[in-house]
């Protein structure tokens, strides 16, 4: 395989108020390496720092695969090393909690096969597009492994434990309208289409008020994790931030005036 430079291995571009990550080994079926995460991180750094980025969209280059997760090959030669510790475990924790805690949303396309740590990369997303090709699955019970990069917390969070424990025993490759009937997938969508519905998505996002978006994140991922009292609480005190927001202000006035409403983040 010819070397491959660190900004080939993750594609980044802007469009408007939207960032564009793409996964880009396709000939790999964009298995993850270290390096690519590394990219990942720091792009992920690019995005919190610059406030006119508004949502991002993660997208994988190639028809045949958004991701098959970890690079297999890579991995062997740690394994032959006896390496106790593990760097990739350690990235992916971070770099898909990141995912998971930008401060705006990330909307994921899916095509071909999502399987493994590619699974657990789009459950680490917001929202999440699959076009009519794409097969989800977690095949780690049929080596000896676990989906250890968040798969079994964060699936379990989404569908339920009956569908995580189904897909993750069977270790079974799932439709993307299988996928869809669990509420693994928000929408299914033509294969050509994809990044298409994607930005739309995106870009609809991305016209919002960024403080309503990122409170609204933040409230909702915790959702599961807290009581109902503290959670009201939460959703109460987040309320009365926005509402003495310049935004909220700008939003009133924008609807009276009949006109697009210029939202500043503050
Ligand atoms: N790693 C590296 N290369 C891969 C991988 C992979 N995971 N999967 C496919 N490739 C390569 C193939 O070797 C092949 O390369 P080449 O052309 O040079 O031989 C190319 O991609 C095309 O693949 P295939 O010819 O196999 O294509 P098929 O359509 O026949 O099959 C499959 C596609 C079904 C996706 C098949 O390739 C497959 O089963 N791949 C392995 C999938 C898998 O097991 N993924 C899970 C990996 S484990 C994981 O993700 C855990 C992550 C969490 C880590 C953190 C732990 C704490």
């Amino acid at each position: 395989m010819a070397e491959e430079t660190l900004e080939e291995l993750v594609l980044f571009e802007r469009d408007g108020a939207v960032a564009v990550m793409t996964l880009n080994r396709p000939q790999a079926l964009n298995a993850m390496t270290t390096d690519m995460l590394h990219t990942m991180g720091r792009l992920l750094d690019e995005i919190e720092a610059d406030p006119d980025i508004r949502a991002v969209v993660l997208a994988a280059a190639g028809e045949k695969a958004f991701c098959v997760g970890a690079d297999l090959k890579s991995r062997a030669a740690e394994y032959e090393a006896g390496a106790v510790h593990d760097p990739l475990g350690i990235l992916v924790r971070s770099v898909f909690g990141r995912f998971e805690n930008l401060n705006v949303p990330v909307v994921v396309a899916i095509q071909g096969y999502a399987l493994g740590g590619g699974m657990e990369m789009a459950l680490a997303c917001d929202i999440r597009i699959a076009a009519e090709s794409a097969q989800l699955g977690f095949p780690e019970a049929k080596v000896g492994s676990l989906p250890g990069a968040g798969g079994t917390q964060r699936l379990t969070r989404l569908v339920g434990p009956g569908y995580a424990k189904e897909m993750m025993f069977t270790a079974e490759r799932y439709s993307a309208a299988e996928a869809h009937r669990m509420g693994l997938v928000n929408r299914v969508v033509p294969d050509a289409d994809l990044l298409a519905e994607a930005m739309t998505m995106a870009q609809g996002i991305a016209a919002k008020a960024p403080l309503s978006l990122d409170r609204i994140k933040v409230l909702i991922n915790r959702a599961a994790d807290t009581d109902i009292e503290a959670g009201l609480d939460f959703e109460s005190t987040s309320h009365a931030v926005l509402r003495a927001s310049e935004d909220r202000q700008e939003g009133i006035q924008a609807f009276i005036d009949k006109r697009s409403p210029e939202f500043k983040g503050r």
